[in-house]
């Protein structure tokens, strides 16, 4: 039984003496989520859930029912614990504020309840992406100023991926730790402790269809690491899935480059920057390896609107310097 480990023993144990538990119950409160999410997920097409809410989201997109269902539960279980001031949704235009008649806490939650969510349909995995920060002023209920912080900031920030098997990935500043779900015993249990990016990169991830939209130095970059004209790139693979998280873990196993750079109609790239950017860049600095927007490390980016999107570089440093440098050129 001792190899056992579950989340929430993993959680209490990496907590500091000083912890009073409120943000140690709030990652759980996540895991917890993330369980009822994958309940859904893992059966969507048994249910008639699939297919399309009707309603579109403030992205402009189509809004499948799961992420209706991903984005509700997550609130539903966060919204009235007292562990959080405020918190923002990849599906509302607005934060979302804590209901007066709640104590609020001093912890912000920033998340996209279910990216990728157009893979639904076609049995791809997806995935959740959180990120957790201080209030500012703990005197006051949430403002827009507690969640627009810079990744840096963060002092949690995770992912769920909800695949062949369900994972919950996170690091609150003292590496990255991976659980997987066990359906009998309904709980994640470590399976990938203190993971770490290798050194060696297998894969680069990009969707290529939307070369002739790059700048010129972003397609000389990614002519570099096809190899031409005498590049010195590591032999690496293209591996693209078109769904973040599932991208972004498989990079985080076994090394390598995603990038979704900006394009002539996507001047700030598709990527978001609070919910789904920020928080990823936090893990993979954690886990060894850096993520940029072409010029400057994600993790210093001023957020100034809630939705706002970034050109994307994330993986093995040396790969994302050298994007950095391509793009330099232009
Ligand atoms: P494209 C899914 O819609 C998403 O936001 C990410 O999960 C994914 O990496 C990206 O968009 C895929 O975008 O333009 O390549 O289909």
């Amino acid at each position: 039984m001792t190899k056992i480990q579950t989340i929430e023993r993993f959680i209490f144990d990496q907590q500091p003496e000083t912890a009073h538990g409120e943000f140690t119950n709030l990652l759980y409160d996540i895991a917890l989520a993330a369980k009822l999410i994958a309940h859904k997920t893992n059966r969507a097409g048994l249910l008639d859930i699939l297919g399309r809410a009707g309603d579109v989201n403030i992205q402009g997109e189509e809004q499948q029912k799961l992420d209706v269902f991903a984005d509700e539960m997550i609130v539903h279980i966060c919204d009235h614990t007292g562990r959080l001031c405020v918190m923002a949704s990849e599906e509302r235009e607005e934060i979302i504020h804590i209901p007066k008649k709640y104590k609020k806490g001093s912890y912000v939650l920033v998340f996209d309840p279910l990216d990728g969510s157009s893979n639904i349909d076609v049995n791809v995995s997806i995935g959740a992406v959180f990120g957790i920060y201080r209030c500012i002023d703990w005197n006051l209920r949430g403002r827009i100023e507690d969640v627009l912080q810079p990744a840096r900031n963060l002092v949690a920030a995770g992912y769920v991926l909800f695949g062949s098997s369900t994972m919950m990935v996170y690091s609150t500043g003292n590496g990255v730790h991976g659980f997987t779900l066990d359906l009998e015993l309904g709980e994640f249990l470590l399976s990938h402790p203190d993971m770490h990016l290798p050194e060696m990169p297998a894969y680069y991830s990009v969707n290529w269809a939307y070369y002739d939209q790059w700048s010129p130095g972003i397609q000389a970059y990614a002519d570099w690491l096809q190899g031409r004209g005498g590049s010195d790139a590591p032999t690496m693979s293209a591996r693209y899935i078109g769904s973040l998280v599932s991208d972004f873990h498989r990079n985080l196993l076994r090394g390598g480059v995603f990038f979704y750079p900006a394009e002539v109609s996507k001047p700030s790239g598709k990527i978001r920057l609070l919910y789904e950017a920020g928080p990823l860049a936090f893990l993979m600095e954690q886990a060894g390896g850096y993520a940029s927007d072409g010029r400057q490390s994600i993790l210093d980016i001023e957020p100034t609107e809630l939705h706002q999107r970034t050109p994307f570089f994330i993986g093995n440093r040396t790969l994302v310097e050298k994007a950095e440098f391509f793009r330099q050129q232009d």
